[in-house]
Formats: C-alpha cells, sequence, structure tokens
C-alpha cells in the first residue's frame, strides 16, 4: 500500500479520542492525541509518546515529523523530550506536509518539506524551502511541462540543485493487459534535477523509457491505488518511484516500491547500470530479501563496491519477504556481482511491520534513526542496532512518511506570545508564554504593572520550560510583556505589551 490508505475507517477508540478532543477544546479535560497552549490557541500539537529513551546514548539533536490522516496534520519540531519546538501548522491550509528536515541551501541551514494534497498513494504540491527564522526562501515546482511535484522525493544536493519525483499520467499501448481497446493509461515514474535560483531541469529521468511495466509487482487493478489502467485519473502506477540519490560520479540511484528493485542510472544518458532485486536482478543477494522498499541511499562509493542504506517495508501485504520491516546497509561487490547485508535495524521488542512508508537515517555520530512509516513512530539506533529512542504519535490513525533528527537552531522572525488571564482584579494572575520555533530559549522574564499609570516592573524569572512556560502571581496585574533570554543573558526578542484577560485563552 501507498501513501494515505487506511485500512478502515476511526476506530471507536480514536472516536472517544476525537471527543476527549472536543472536550479539551471547552477546557473539560485534557485531550489525549494533541495538545493545545494558552499562549497560541492556534497551535494543536500531536502528542508523542516516548517509550525508549537512553539520555546517554541518543544525540542531542530534535526530532522532524509530519503527521498526517490523523487530527492534527503538519510540520512538527520536537526534542528529545516529546516537548513541541515549532508547529509548522496554523490551520490555514488543508493541504497535508511530508517529508521536513534540514537542507544545506545556499551555505546555511534550511528547513525543507513538501507540502500539497494527496492522490492514489502519491501527491501533487510544491516543495518549500524556508529558512532559520521560519521564512519562505524559496519554493520548487516541477519543470519540463510535467504535473505537479510529488511528495516522495525533496533532496537538495550541494546546497544548489534538488532531487524531486513526479507521478505523470500517460497513455501507453496495455493491449497485452486486456485493455482493448486503447488508449490505456500508466503513471510514470519520473524524477528531475532541479536548479533551485531558476527552476531549470537539469537532468530528468522516466521510467517508462527503461523499465517495462513487465518487471511490475503490482498488477493493474490491483486495488484502487495501484488503478485500472482505464483513464487518466486511474493511471496504473505500475512503477512508484519513491527515493532518488545522487553519488559524487553524477550518477543517480532510485527505488522503486511496485518493482521492488533498486536502479543505479548513468547520469549521462540514464540507463539502467545495475538492478538490486525486482524480477531482473543484475545482482544476485547473497543473504537477505527486501520488498516494497523505501528510501535508498548511497553510503559510501567505489570501482569495487556500492554501500547502500535502504528501509526495506518486507510487504506491501499482497506478497511479504520478511516479517517485520527494517532499516539495512548493504553491501555491493561489483567483482562478483552480489550483494550482502552487513547491517540490520530493527523496531524494538517484537519488531513492527510497516505496511507503507519508511526512511532510514545515518546521524554524524553514526546513530541510525528510523521513520515507521505507516507506523507513526520513530527510533533511534547506535550503530550495532540497540536501539535507544523510540517515540509514536498517540494519534494511532496517524501515519508519517518521513521522520528524522537534525541539529537545529530556530531564530523566529514574529516574537514571543504571551497570555495573561486573571478572573477579576485583585485575584492571581496567571502568565502563559511562548515562542513558536525558537530553540535558544533559556528563561523568560516576566514584566509587569500593578496598574496602568505605573512602570512595567521585573515581576520573575521564570525557566523555559517546553513549549509554554506558566508562571502564576498571587498578585493583580493588568498589563504585562515576556523577554526571551538566552544561555549567555543576551536579551533575544520581548512579546508585545498585553492586557489582562478574564477569559481563559484557547
Ligand atoms: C491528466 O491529469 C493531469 C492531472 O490532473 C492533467 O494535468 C492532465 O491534463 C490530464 N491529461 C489529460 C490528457 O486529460
Ligand atoms: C527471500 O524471500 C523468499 C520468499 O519470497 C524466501 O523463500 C527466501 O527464503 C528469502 N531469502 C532470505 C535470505 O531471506
Ligand atoms: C572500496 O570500498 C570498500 C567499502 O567501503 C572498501 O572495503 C574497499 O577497500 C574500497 N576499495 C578501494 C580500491 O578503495
Ligand atoms: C503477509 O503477512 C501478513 C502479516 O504477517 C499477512 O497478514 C498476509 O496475509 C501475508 N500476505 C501474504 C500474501 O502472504
Ligand atoms: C557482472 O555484471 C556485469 C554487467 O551485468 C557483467 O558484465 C559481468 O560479466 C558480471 N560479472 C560477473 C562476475 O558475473
Ligand atoms: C526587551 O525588554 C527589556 C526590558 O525593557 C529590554 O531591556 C530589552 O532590551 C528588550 N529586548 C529586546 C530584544 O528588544
Ligand atoms: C510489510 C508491509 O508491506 N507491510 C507489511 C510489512 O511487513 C509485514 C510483514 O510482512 C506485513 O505484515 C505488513 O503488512
Amino acid at each position: 500500500m501507498a501513501p494515505g490508505q487506511k485500512t478502515s475507517l476511526k476506530s471507536d477508540k480514536n472516536f472517544l479520542l476525537g471527543l476527549a478532543c472536543i472536550l479539551a477544546l471547552i477546557g473539560v479535560i485534557d485531550c489525549a492525541t494533541w495538545t493545545s497552549f494558552q499562549s497560541r490557541p492556534d497551535i494543536r500539537a500531536p502528542v508523542l509518546e516516548i517509550s525508549i529513551k537512553d539520555d546517554s546514548h541518543i544525540s542531542p539533536s530534535y526530532i522532524f515529523l509530519a503527521p498526517y490522516a490523523g487530527d492534527t496534520p503538519g510540520p512538527y519540531i520536537y526534542d528529545n523530550n516529546a516537548n513541541l519546538i515549532w508547529s509548522g501548522a496554523d490551520g490555514s491550509t488543508t493541504d497535508l506536509f511530508h517529508n521536513l528536515h534540514v537542507c544545506p541551501y545556499d551555505g546555511s541551514d534550511h528547513l525543507c518539506f513538501f507540502q500539497g494534497t494527496l492522490l492514489e498513494g502519491y501527491a501533487r504540491g510544491l516543495h518549500t524551502i524556508l529558512d532559520s527564522s521560519y521564512k519562505p526562501t524559496t519554493s520548487v515546482q516541477s519543470g519540463d511541462g510535467l504535473v505537479e511535484s510529488d511528495m516522495h522525493e525533496m533532496a537538495v544536493l550541494d546546497g544548489k540543485t534538488i532531487l524531486i519525483t513526479v507521478y505523470q499520467p500517460r497513455t501507453y499501448n496495455l493491449k497485452s493487459y486486456g485493455i482493448t481497446p486503447g488508449p490505456g493509461w500508466i503513471i510514470d515514474g519520473v524524477f528531475q534535477e532541479i536548479d533551485i535560483k531558476n527552476g531549470e531541469v537539469l537532468f530528468e529521468w522516466k521510467s517508462l523509457d527503461h523499465v517495462p511495466p513487465s518487471e511490475s509487482y503490482t498488477p493493474l487493478g490491483m486495488n484502487d491505488v495501484i488503478g485500472d489502467g482505464r483513464s487518466n485519473d486511474t493511471a496504473w502506477d505500475y512503477f512508484h518511484i519513491n527515493s532518488v540519490d545522487k553519488n559524487t560520479d553524477g550518477d543517480y540511484i532510485v527505488s522503486s516500491r511496485h518493482t521492488s528493485c533498486i536502479y543505479k542510472i548513468s547520469g549521462k544518458d540514464g540507463s539502467v547500470i545495475w538492478q538490486l532485486g525486482g524480477t531482473q536482478p543484475s545482482i544476485h543477494l547473497t543473504n537477505y530479501n527486501f520488498s516494497s522498499q523505501h528510501d535508498a541511499r548511497f553510503r559510501e562509493e567505489n570501482d569495487t563496491t556500492t554501500v547502500l542504506s535502504l528501509f526495506d517495508n518486507g510487504s506491501n501485504r499482497y506478497r511479504n519477504t520478511s516479517l517485520s520491516s527494517t532499516g539495512m546497509i548493504v553491501y555491493i561487490d561489483h567483482d562478483t556481482n552480489s550483494s550482502t547485508m552487513i547491517k540490520e535495524y530493527h523496531a524494538p521488542g517484537a519488531g513492527l511491520q510497516s505496511w507503507s512508508q519508511g526512511n532510514m537515517q545515518i546521524l554524524p555520530n553514526k546513530n541510525v534513526v528510523i521513520g515507521w512509516g505507516n507506523n507513526p513512530s520513530i527510533s533511534e539506533h547506535l550503530e550495532d542496532g540497540t536501539p535507544v529512542f523510540f517515540a509514536t504519535v498517540a494519534d494511532s490513525i496517524s501515519m508519517n512518511y518521513r521522520a528524522f533528527k537534525y541539529n537545529w537552531a530556530g531564530k523566529p522572525d514574529e516574537p514571543p506570545t504571551l497570555r495573561t488571564y486573571s478572573p477579576s482584579p485583585n485575584s492571581a494572575t496567571t502568565f502563559w508564554v511562548s515562542w513558536n520555533g525558537a530553540t535558544d530559549v533559556d528563561y523568560w522574564n516576566i514584566y509587569a504593572t500593578a496598574s496602568t499609570e505605573e512602570q512595567f516592573i521585573h515581576l520573575t524569572k521564570a525557566d523555559n520550560l517546553g513549549f509554554q512556560t506558566t508562571y502564576v502571581s498571587a498578585s493583580y496585574y493588568p498589563q504585562a510583556f515576556a523577554e526571551a533570554v538566552g544561555k549567555d543573558g543576551t536579551s533575544l526578542a520581548n512579546s508585545s505589551i498585553v492586557t489582562t484577560s478574564s477569559i481563559v485563552p484557547g
């Protein structure tokens, strides 16, 4: 199965959780699957439940997720304690977001993600790049007159060009598959390397020019997602391109879920140099299998050897090659045309079966991060496979295309937001402050006036605690503002001056 496919409608459990969230909205109880914040009533952050956390071994970086199909889709950054750092979902769009990650653009770290609409297992939309203040720097769209970009790949190379995928329907002779009279419709799996600054397509590869439909493991009409090949809208997704990477020689690797094959593609003429897995392998697999795989990446390469990582889904529910999904590192020996799996990363416990999506990232310290796809979980492992972190989006019907960890320094352009509440003058005042996306706040100074005629006084210094910091004063303060202060004592920003309300915000 492919992204966006759900096996059943919301379960009773999810219905009850949804009800809990409505009650939470009106302040009756806490919502189990998302958290709301008085200082940012527009943000509803999915709850991330941590089940394994070995502080001495996890990397001290942030978690990047874009869950969807649940109640609160959007791009989100969390810290290792599952505190929200940034929400890019402000309720202004019904678009879905995928593949939130840190990308090196124009000499500095940026945020990259796909935003668009989900179709049958693929998507149409736009690739967006934000700077560290969360302002859009630029966006990338497919070129050469093809349909809009798909969600499956967004890889910025050398800070200048980007690899993207396109699911292009086209007519094709499918008479031998029973589509008579024609035309038959099929989806060409396309990738493009694009110059980010001017949108020029520098390289384009189309699966149908090199891989015939006969290599597909997903027969025409197998289900609605695969398509029946009879119309533009139901074109046969025979290939399902789901990752693209480029090596230093200028060649590419493409992962195709529906041919269960990884192809090395010549950067000169697009020809297939070798194929790993699938129906026509040119390389023998000695000690492993994979199918319905995702996220094939070059790790090391020379004339005799290629080292790849991939996420092996192990199945698409119709064809199984493994009882659980794994991240893998495989070694290809080009002298013997054989390939050996040298490392494997399982979900902790009994393992996890992911029937779609998923990814594998290798961190600078060699720890491995796995995103478990339709299981909205992220794990971190030592190089030897030992799990040191495991967390799952509480809204269990959510899915998450890819999950990552990165270092990140967010310096939001927008100011911190403060809300203050007191039921009546002369009673206690509650202060809630947050700064969506800020990573450098050590503590908050809260300033307030005892009456509107008086000067602001420094009321307290409050440690920054998670996304929102709360302070309660026994006294009444009609006006206040908050100052975000960094570790070295630098004043980072002030909120605007707010007037205390007798209505609970949010
Ligand atoms: C097929 O669908 C795509 C995407 O909706 C559209 O851009 C294209 O014009 C359609 N082609 C034909 C021939 O209908
Ligand atoms: C590969 O998968 C096939 C079934 O598709 C199975 O028979 C075979 O034992 C597997 N090989 C390995 C090494 O797992
Ligand atoms: C090629 O790479 C492999 C794996 O990284 C390494 O073991 C081998 O020594 C390398 N060969 C050469 C000629 O550099
Ligand atoms: C694949 O495995 C799953 C879970 O183990 C099972 O439900 C399914 O029937 C299997 N499919 C096939 C084609 O064997
Ligand atoms: C390996 O594959 C290549 C290309 O498919 C072929 O030319 C070569 O003879 C093969 N080598 C061996 C040892 O099978
Ligand atoms: C925030 O307000 C405090 C107190 O008035 C002031 O000292 C500080 O310079 C302000 N910070 C910024 C970044 O403007
Ligand atoms: C794996 C897959 O496609 N989804 C499958 C992942 O693997 C397990 C084990 O084969 C299957 O049960 C899932 O359905």
